[in-house]
């Protein structure tokens, strides 16, 4: 995580290949998708969790790109012990000047103190509807909304330890209906407390009007604890998923803006207007590409919710999360950033198999079940639509002279009505 720290992007992608991203790219990534012009793209609705699993497993590629030897991105088990310790993420509160992280593998991290989004204009697209509204705080990589007035160069943290207990991560595991429910329930919705926003608050905290990096709402990938307690969320969702392994014909029930917002500092979010459904490329500003996530069962330049729902579920993404206290058998050399727990094994090095995604059947999007025919959202990508949506295995050969198009859309149009049967048992829609 160091060399995506102190590497360019040039050059790290000339020495690690294209899959290479410097740690600030996912930091600014995330911060365009916060402040995107149509509402936030990654958080307070059913986005959350395909958002943030094609961000965290786009961040496993580029580390790995680094140095494969590493095996996974490690998960921080949040039941685990206590790793605000100068031997693995450095205290909480901290404890150097104005609250800066001066112990742990991550003392002394870098903020970008000379930001300007210009730096990253080419890795925008343009997209209908939406315009990017991130450009730092001042000169700093950190977020307008709320305003975090912090200025100092390294990482803060002005929090403290915390934790959240198995049983209440098992609960939200095995329990809600739907992608939804499950949502709320890592928001809050546990009797154990906030598993997801209570980590970012409690470590992250705040002084007056400078916010801990891991608060910041639009910037907190800054603190690299992000990424693996983001894996452990990520862990999660498999395990709901596996445990609703029955809704995957129905896309485990997810609704877009139809969902509703979920809000987990107690007010009352407002879903983003666009960008947040089912069949929308996510975060297409700056999209994530098929390739960039390690993915070979499609390929697409904009992957959407749909995309990830299928290709990064427990049957097909492309890693497996090893429980806790279980080695990766990948674990072959020393893991160079110290793991509060086992890290999560690549496909690869499991004995499980994971079979080659096979989407199908087609579920219908929520949104689609008074038309027999959806046509699937306009995408900004330039990439072909029947290659940025799961097709399912044709059932005949289709005689028409329009070819592949005609059978995804009869074969959506067979299956829609069978899934929305199901979503009306499943999911209460
Ligand atoms: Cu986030």
């Amino acid at each position: 995580m160091w060399i995506m720290k102190r590497t360019g992007t040039v050059e790290g992608q000339a020495k690690y290949g294209n899959n290479f991203q410097t740690y600030d790219y996912f930091v600014v990534k995330h911060s365009v998708a916060v402040m995107d012009s149509r509402g936030d793209q990654l958080h307070f609705s059913d986005a959350f969790a395909t958002g943030h699993a094609a961000f965290v497993l786009e961040f496993e590629v580029s580390l790995l790109a680094i140095d494969p030897s590493i095996g996974a991105l490690p998960y921080w088990e949040t039941n685990n012990g206590d790793v605000l310790t100068d031997a693995y993420f450095g205290s909480a509160s901290a404890t150097g000047t104005s609250n800066t992280v001066v112990d742990g593998k991550f003392a002394n991290w870098p903020i970008e103190g000379s930001f300007s989004i210009d730096t990253w204009s080419s890795y925008l697209k343009s997209v209908a509807g939406a315009s990017n509204g991130f450009n730092g705080n001042g000169n700093f990589l950190r977020g307008t909304s709320p305003n975090n007035k912090g200025t100092t160069t390294v990482l803060a943290r002005f929090g403290t330890a915390w934790s959240f207990p198995a049983s209440g991560q098992a609960g939200c595991a095995a329990t809600p209906a739907c992608w939804g429910e499950w949502y709320a329930c890592i928001e809050g919705g546990s009797s154990d407390g906030n598993f997801h926003s209570g980590a970012h608050s409690t470590v992250g905290g705040k002084s007056g009007s400078a916010l801990g990096d891991f608060m910041d709402p639009t910037t907190s990938p800054n603190d690299p604890i992000f990424m693996f307690h983001h894996a452990n969320v990520d862990r999660n969702r498999m395990k709901w998923m596996e445990a609703h392994a029955h809704e995957a014909s129905v896309y485990y029930g997810f609704k877009g803006s139809a969902g509703g917002c979920v809000d987990p500092r107690g007010g009352s979010a407002t879903c983003a207007s666009g960008g947040i459904e089912l069949t929308d490329v996510i975060n297409a500003l700056w999209p994530f590409t098929s390739d960039q996530l390690g993915l070979s069962g499609l390929s697409s330049e904009g992957l959407t919710h749909a995309d990830v729902l299928c290709y990064v579920g427990p049957a097909s993404a492309p890693y497996a999360y090893a429980e806790p206290g279980v080695k990766s058998s990948s674990e072959t050399t020393p893991v160079p950033v110290p793991t509060p727990s086992p890290t999560p094994a690549p496909a690869s090095s499991t004995n499980t198999p994971v079979p080659v995604p096979t989407p199908s059947p087609m579920p219908a999007p929520a949104s689609s079940t008074n038309t027999p025919v959806p046509v699937p959202t306009p995408s900004p990508m330039p990439a072909p639509a029947s290659s940025n949506t799961p097709v399912p295995a044709p059932q005949s050969t289709p005689t028409s002279t329009d070819g592949a198009q005609v059978m995804w859309r009869l074969d959506l149009a067979r299956v829609a009505a069978i899934g929305s049967v199901l979503h009306l048992s499943l999911c209460n829609l």
